[in-house]
């Protein structure tokens, strides 16, 4: 029989009185979580022209979004110049998530192509930058996560698989983000040259040495139904999508699309794209698990380098005082014996 302590807040009369109540643990965390709101911060990146700035405009600003007026065509999108960085509250059934949007120039057009992931890369860095001066300063409790969770990396539909500018700039990224490398444009190519792109890209992610966001291994008592969508998931990288900012009418249902002579395209159509795909993993399944990996891993590398480099600074100054020590002394003893 359990012991209970004179004072202590069961008393005789409580039904589950054998019980500490941990249970309900996981029900405050999520109410407390849910109070405070979720945030989560995507960045897009890629060559120039692939529809970053359109993908994210499609991505947040449908389902999420239904009220709010669609840009027409004349509203368009002008090319990205400068880091830009959007913040939409959505609350959907009393839940609010703060989204972060990157939208970053697309590589390949400035002067000097060699580093023009540089400033990207710079971005990043600051955002942990920031994070630790605040985790170790006073006002730890309220810091806001600036962090980036996840980078949509853009392929080229054209080209015949990566670029050595896709495999330069996600090899500098990789160890500091989590990258999810997307097929742009996808409406223009047939399905089986989705497939063969599809293929031909893992091949060189996977050559090259790079990586990409992994999906976490399934557990023993995951369902099947569970396992299955995983498994789609997994075997969509990268994920063929399509973007547009205009909203299309056809056969009484309003959508959004692209329309071409031949007929239109609905982004949202998984016949016609994985962008459905990729905003449920985004937003329903893997939100938390890129954030974890982000703050377990690729902010934590980020940390241990900070705190290395501060002992040697540290013991670098204990050799270099010592070492003045060692020159004040001599000079002492030369002023004395002039005396
Ligand atoms: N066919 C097709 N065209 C698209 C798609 N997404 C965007 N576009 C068009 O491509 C052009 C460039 O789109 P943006 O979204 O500005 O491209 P971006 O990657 O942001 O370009 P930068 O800002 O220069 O890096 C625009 O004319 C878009 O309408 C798509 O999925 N398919
Ligand atoms: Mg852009």
């Amino acid at each position: 029989h359990v012991h209970v302590v004179p004072g202590d807040v069961l008393t005789p009369t409580t039904p589950q009185r054998y019980y500490v109540g941990f249970a309900t643990l996981p029900n405050q965390v999520h109410r407390k979580t849910v109070k405070k709101g979720f945030t989560f911060t995507l960045m897009v990146a890629g060559e120039s022209g692939l529809g970053k700035s359109t993908l994210i405009n499609s991505l947040f600003l449908t389902d999420l979004y239904k009220d709010r007026k669609v840009l027409n065509a004349e509203e368009r999108i002008c090319q990205t110049v400068d880091i830009v960085k959007h913040t939409i509250g959505i609350e959907e059934k009393g839940v609010k998530l703060r989204l972060t949007i990157i939208d970053t120039p697309g590589l390949g057009d400035a002067v000097n192509n060699t580093d023009s992931w540089f400033h990207i890369e710079q971005y990043i860095d600051q955002q942990f930058e920031q994070y630790f001066r605040d985790e170790s300063g006073l006002n730890r409790r309220n810091i806001q996560d600036n962090r980036v969770h996840c980078c949509l990396y853009f392929i080229s539909p054209f080209g015949h698989g990566l670029r050595p500018l896709d495999v330069e700039c996600m090899r500098a990224l990789h160890e500091k983000v989590n990258i999810i490398p997307v097929l742009a444009k996808a409406d223009s190519l047939t399905r089986a040259e989705i497939f063969k792109k599809k293929r031909k890209i893992k091949e060189e992610i996977k050559q090259f040495g790079i990586n990409i966001y992994e999906f976490p291994e399934c557990d023993s008592d995951d369902d099947d139904e569970f396992r299955m969508q995983e498994q789609i998931l997994k075997d969509s990288i990268p994920f063929a999508v399509i973007g547009s900012n205009i909203q299309v009418e056809s056969k009484g249902h309003k959508f959004r699309g692209r329309i071409y002579p031949w007929g239109v395209v609905e982004v949202e159509n998984p016949a016609h794209s994985d962008f459905l795909l990729l905003r449920n993993m985004l937003v329903r399944t893997h939100m938390q698990d890129l954030k974890d990996i982000t703050r377990e891993t690729h902010y934590e590398n980020y940390r241990a380098q900070c705190i290395q480099n501060m002992t040697r600074m540290v013991v670098q100054e204990r050799k270099r005082s010592r070492k003045d020590e060692i020159k004040f002394e001599k000079m002492r003893l030369k002023l004395k014996f002039k005396k």
